[in-house]
């Protein structure tokens, strides 16, 4: 980036890029909206952990949350695909060039209610995306009805009462196979960074369900996904520090109370507990901790669970370190002896 003569250069980070190559667009969605919080928040995990912008693949569907990658990372590729289909439109780029770094961004609506059927099959591949809901319990860009993740009990600004149990997308994406689950709040500024950070490193599906008001529609006394409501009820299961694999470990931990979990790619998760016991590598114990903090109304984040060995849905596959995208024709298409080969074997 050019600079004025006289005026310092800025600080830049490993790959020798300014944090302003990491903006994006001037936001047009609502000032205080929870979204715009959680574009800075990309913004700084991607710059702090040195990713070309030009390897990133924005991918969305249909919401005031999905128009939001226009608003960070203007250099990187992006693709706003039609309502709730973003995980297959994604799984194809990805199978095309597994040298991306594909960013899903959702939001509850698109997600849970139209968009389910495609996330439930994206979770149980495993395919290397950090899936983001920008979650805020009602569908935002088209007048704030209720959506499939709002609590019981929880007030229309009309006096409308949903009666309906939510769907936990954190729990759905655990019991289906997703490698990293966790849940933030888009006013959680240190925490949402740190798990941002640890989802860039991660080789597989990450699902983070993040809480993120519209001041619109959804940020009354009464609603459950309210500014106020999230500061009086979110309980934070950890501390989080991540330490990327370039960062000299300099945190020293008392082994008791902190897991420390080595990443893909040599980074460091350090969950301090806050509670006894909690152990991010059990399924079935994240499971329940999530259902118990429902019975208490108790909006519990932090990393849920994470499972950093296991296969990619690209390593399952077995397909070429090469993206199939670049393979020469040659390579690709098969000889005149080989199709012949099989239109004999059809007649
Ligand atoms: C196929 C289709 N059905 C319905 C719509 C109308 N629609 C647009 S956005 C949206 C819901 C958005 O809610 P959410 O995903 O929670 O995003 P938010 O605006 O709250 O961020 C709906 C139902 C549409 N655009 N396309
Ligand atoms: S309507 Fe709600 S979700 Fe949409 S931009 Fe405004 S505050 Fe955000
Ligand atoms: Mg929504």
């Amino acid at each position: 980036m050019a600079t004025t003569p006289g005026t310092p250069a800025p600080k830049t980070n490993r790959i020798g890029l300014s944090v302003l190559d990491y903006k994006g667009g001037k936001t047009t969605l609502c000032a205080g909206c929870g979204h715009n919080a959680i574009s800075e928040r990309i913004v700084g995990a991607m710059y702090e952990m040195g990713v070309s912008p030009e390897r990133v693949i924005k991918m969305s569907g249909i919401g005031c949350s999905s128009k939001s990658p226009a608003y960070f990372m203007s250099r990187s590729h992006s693709f706003n695909s039609v309502h709730g289909r973003m995980p297959s439109v994604t799984t194809g780029a990805m199978l095309a060039n597994r040298n991306l770094l594909a960013l899903g961004v959702s939001g509850d609506g698109d997600t849970a209610s139209i968009g389910i059927g495609q996330f439930v099959h994206l979770m149980r591949r495993n395919l290397p995306v950090i899936y983001i809901i920008e979650d805020n319990g009602v569908y935002g860009l088209t007048k704030g009805q209720f959506s499939a993740t709002a609590d019981v009990g929880s007030k229309l600004k009309t006096g409308v009462v949903n009666d309906l149990p939510p769907i936990d997308t954190c729990a759905l994406a655990i019991e289906l196979g997703a490698t990293f689950v966790g849940r933030s709040f888009s006013g959680d500024k240190r925490q949402l960074h740190s798990m941002l950070k640890a989802a860039i490193a991660h080789n597989g599906t990450v699902m983070l369900d993040v809480v993120s008001p519209c001041v619109t529609f959804n940020d009354h006394e009464g609603s459950t996904k309210s500014y106020k409501y999230m500061k009086d009820h979110e309980e934070p299961l950890q501390e989080i520090n991540f330490v990327p694999h370039f960062e000299e470990i300099n945190v020293e931990y008392d082994p008791g109370t902190t897991v420390d979990v080595t990443m893909h790619d040599g980074s460091h998760l350090q969950l301090r507990k806050l509670e006894e016991d909690y152990d991010p590598t059990n399924k079935i114990n994240a499971v329940h901790r999530l259902m118990e903090s429902r019975e208490k109304d108790e909006v519990l984040t932090g990393v849920f669970y994470v499972n950093p060995q296991a296969p990619s849905f690209l390593d399952l596959l077995n397909i070429t370190e090469q993206p199939l995208a670049t393979l020469p024709e040659s390579a690709v298409r098969p000889s005149r002896e080989v199709l012949e080969q099989c239109m004999e074997e059809l007649r």
